[in-house]
This record gives C-alpha cells, sequence and structure tokens, in this order.
C-alpha cells in the first residue's frame, strides 16, 4: 500500500483533566497550552506530528466536554463534530468521575462507529479505582488505562493507540501499486477523439495517474495513434501498458508483446470488483445458447461513454463472437433488476468506478448467491476480441491472482 494518510486522534473529557497534557507528552513537546486555569482549550485544534514509534498523526485536542455558559453548548457541539473526522477517540477522565459527560461521548463513539481508549488520568495524584474500573471495563473500550502525565511511561499507550486504530485510517488501497515498482515507467493508452468528456480525462484514468505518481513511478499518457511510434521512437520500454478497452485490439497490435497490457476496466475489476469470480465467470461467454438472457449492470447511469458500451457495443461483440440470439437486459445505477435473477445466463458489471466496493459487491451477490456466472465489462471486452489472456495476465502469477493490497 501506499499514499500514506495521518491517522486523527481526538481527545475528549472535561475541563482541566489533562487533554492538552496528554497530547504534549505524545508529542513530546509543548505544542498545546496546557493550564491548571479549567477551559484553557476553547477551540477543537488540530495539531499534526509524530508520535516516536508510530508516525505521523494528527490529534485533535477538544475543550472540555463539561464547558459552562451558551459559549460552552457551542463548543461542546464543536467538540462532538468533531468525531466526524477522527479514527481513534481518546476520553480522558479523573478523579474516578463518571456521570453523563463521560456516558455521552461513548454513545456518540458508537454512534460514529470510532473505537476510543478510556485513560484515567492523574492517577499520581488519584488512581483509578476497583469501582471506577469495573464502570470503565463494560464501555465495550479497546482499552482502559490508568495514566499519569507525570509518572507514566508513554510507550503502553503509543502501543494502544497503534492497536486501536484500524489500517484504514493510515493505508489507501491503490488501483495499481501492486503491479509496479518506485521508477517504473507505465504506459497510458486513451482516445480522446471517441467519448472523452470535453477538456477532461474519464475517472479511471486520472485515478490511474494519481495512483502512479503517488507509488514513485512514471506516467506517460498517450492517445492510441501515438504508441507506436512514440515506443519506436524512444526505446522506451514500460513495465505495464494500460488502455481504453474500447481500443483492446488497437492498442493490443501497437503495443509489444513482451509489455504487459491491459485495460483501465480490468484494472477496476480488480481493484474493486469481484475479479476471481469475473475469471471463473468471462469464459462461460462460450457457453451461451441461442434465447439466453444476459444482464449488463451499469452502475453509474450518468455516464454516457458507459451507457453506449453496455447498450450498443457489448450486446453487438457478444452476439458476433457468439454466433446465437441473445437478449440482453441493462439496469442502471442501482435501479431494481425487474426479472428474477435466474432468469439470466451471464450478469455483466461495469467497471463501478463512480460507486463503492461494497455497493457493487452487495449488486452482485444477488447473482453469486443463484450461481450465475459473472463478468465485467472490461474483461468481456478483451474475451470477445480475443485479447483476454493477454489483459488479465498481469494480475495472476503462478495461476494465482495477485489480490488487491486491502483484501
Ligand atoms: N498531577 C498531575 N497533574 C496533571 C496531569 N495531567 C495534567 N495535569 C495538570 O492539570 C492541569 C490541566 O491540564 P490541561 O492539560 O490543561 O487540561 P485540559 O484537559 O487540556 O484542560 P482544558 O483545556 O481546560 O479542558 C495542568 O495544570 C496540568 O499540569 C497529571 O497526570 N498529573
Ligand atoms: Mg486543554
Amino acid at each position: 500500500m501506499s499514499r500514506d494518510r495521518k491517522p486523527h486522534i481526538g481527545i475528549f473529557g472535561r475541563r482541566n483533566n489533562g487533554k492538552s497534557s496528554i497530547i504534549n507528552k505524545l508529542a513530546n513537546q509543548d505544542i498545546a497550552i496546557v493550564s491548571d486555569i479549567a477551559g484553557t482549550t476553547t477551540d477543537p485544534v488540530k495539531k499534526s506530528f509524530e508520535i516516536s514509534g508510530f508516525g505521523p498523526v494528527v490529534l485533535i485536542d477538544t475543550a472540555g466536554i463539561d464547558d459552562i455558559g451558551e459559549l460552552g453548548e457551542l463548543r461542546i457541539k464543536k467538540t462532538t463534530q468533531s468525531i466526524q473526522l477522527i479514527d481513534l477517540a481518546i476520553l480522558v477522565v479523573s478523579n474516578n468521575e463518571w456521570d453523563k459527560h463521560e456516558t455521552d461521548l461513548i454513545e456518540t463513539f458508537q454512534k460514529q462507529e470510532v473505537p476510543y481508549i478510556i485513560l484515567h488520568n492523574k492517577s499520581d495524584i488519584n488512581k483509578a479505582s476497583e469501582d471506577w474500573l469495573q464502570i470503565a471495563r463494560q464501555q465495550n473500550a479497546v482499552e482502559v488505562m490508568n495514566f499519569s502525565v507525570i509518572d507514566s511511561d508513554i510507550n503502553p499507550l503509543v502501543r494502544k493507540i497503534q492497536l486501536a486504530i484500524p489500517e484504514s485510517a493510515y493505508k489507501m488501497p491503490t488501483l495499481v501499486g501492486d503491479l509496479i515498482s518506485y521508477g517504473d515507467i507505465v504506459l497510458l493508452i486513451t482516445p480522446i477523439d471517441i467519448e472523452a468528456p470535453e477538456g477532461r480525462l474519464i475517472l479511471p484514468q486520472i485515478q490511474a495517474i494519481r495512483d502512479i505518481l503517488d507509488n514513485d513511478a512514471v506516467c506517460i499518457v498517450l492517445k492510441e495513434r501515438e504508441v507506436d511510434s512514440f515506443l519506436k521512437k524512444t526505446g522506451i520500454k514500460p513495465v505495464l501498458a494500460i488502455t481504453d478497452s474500447q481500443i483492446f485490439l488497437k492498442a493490443d497490435a501497437s503495443v509489444p508483446k513482451d509489455i504487459p497490457l491491459t485495460g483501465f476496466s480490468i484494472l477496476l475489476a480488480h481493484f474493486k470488483g469481484d475479479f476471481e469470480s469475473y475469471l471463473k465467470g468471462t469464459p462461460k461467454i462460450d457457453e451461451l445458447k441461442n434465447s439466453d438472457r444476459i444482464l449488463l449492470l451499469e452502475s453509474c447511469s450518468h455516464h454516457v461513454a458507459c451507457d453506449d458500451i453496455g447498450r450498443v457495443k457489448i450486446p453487438r461483440w457478444i452476439s458476433a463472437y457468439t454466433g446465437k440470439k441473445l437478449h440482453f437486459d441493462v439496469v442502471a445505477g442501482l435501479d431494481n433488476i425487474k426479472r428474477p435473477i435466474t432468469d439470466y445466463s451471464l450478469v455483466i458489471q461495469c467497471g463501478g468506478c463512480m460507486i463503492t466496493r461494497k455497493q457493487l459487491h452487495n449488486r452482485l451477490n444477488l447473482a453469486k448467491d443463484a450461481q450465475i456466472p459473472i463478468t465485467n465489462y472490461g474483461m468481456t471486452i478483451a474475451y470477445v476480441q480475443g485479447i483476454y489472456e493477454r489483459a488479465v495476465a498481469p494480475f495472476l502469477t503462478n495461476n494465482k491472482t495477485i489480490k488487491p493490497d486491502y483484501l
């Protein structure tokens, strides 16, 4: 994985119980104002620093949740809002306090599905009592700890933070990161003249460019007509070429066979789709019979280019390839599928560039549960154009699929 993002940690609790002091201790420097006057921190403040032994974080210091007066209420609201931003909460308590202030916060953490650590601070003055510990341990916190800014070693807390923050908080999955390494040259082939939106590139192309740069690799973007002469003229040999699926054949002819070639929508199929199932499902195109029904799931109803691929091109190509009389139904967006899923012999899913992985999988489960073969737009196009093996090869090593890095 790459493109690290900084995990966000929020620190909550009543006034004066040592929230800002804990931040300073985690940062190993004075970055937050500490004083014995209750209400020192007034607004949520983001501090960006490195926790030794863990890495860069953004820590959000908040105003005491027991703040008083009208202004206090506003501050509490802001404090509660900041819970939406965080990957982990630390609830600081001192003097064995426990009432609605604490339980309200915990309820909000739970609602926002934020994991939380409960820290009993100032234990040098007043240690957590057995009664308090018993209550705190019933709160589904990832950890309950006795702590003192003055006496405690910070490392056990750092280790708990490390364990409690989900990996997804600081690691973003990458589209091509598992296929390339530092300094590699990747060639992107994008037809500009056909259906590209005016003045822009389509989303998967932009994502691929960003991802290649994030992986410290080199990205060359060419129109299909320039590929041949560019490769000959420069002698550059990319480690991977990615083409728009609509010009697969042309790209296949232009890109020398020793350079792996795949399509943007296959890249998406691998990244976001159910690649293993697509691998099993695609060759079932050969088993289609006259009057079989095929369902095309087009998840992004507003995407004009895909519209044409799903409604016109894929039906035409599959019919020509199989020589069979087939029925095609297209279901757009998250619309209901009108016929029972068992009416279909094959389901073809679009790349799903506009929807989440979860939405896409939920959509496919219906077909999978009914054991109907599934494939995707790019893999189908590659298959009927006879370049399927070449197009999926970059995702296979020793006949095993390279898993996307977040699985
Ligand atoms: N004895 C002792 N004093 C502490 C400890 N942690 C913090 N303090 C003191 O408690 C006082 C309040 O600390 P802060 O860090 O400002 O507390 P806070 O929770 O940020 O307070 P507000 O910003 O007002 O909500 C300061 O005088 C700190 O020096 C501790 O573990 N032990
Ligand atoms: Mg403070």
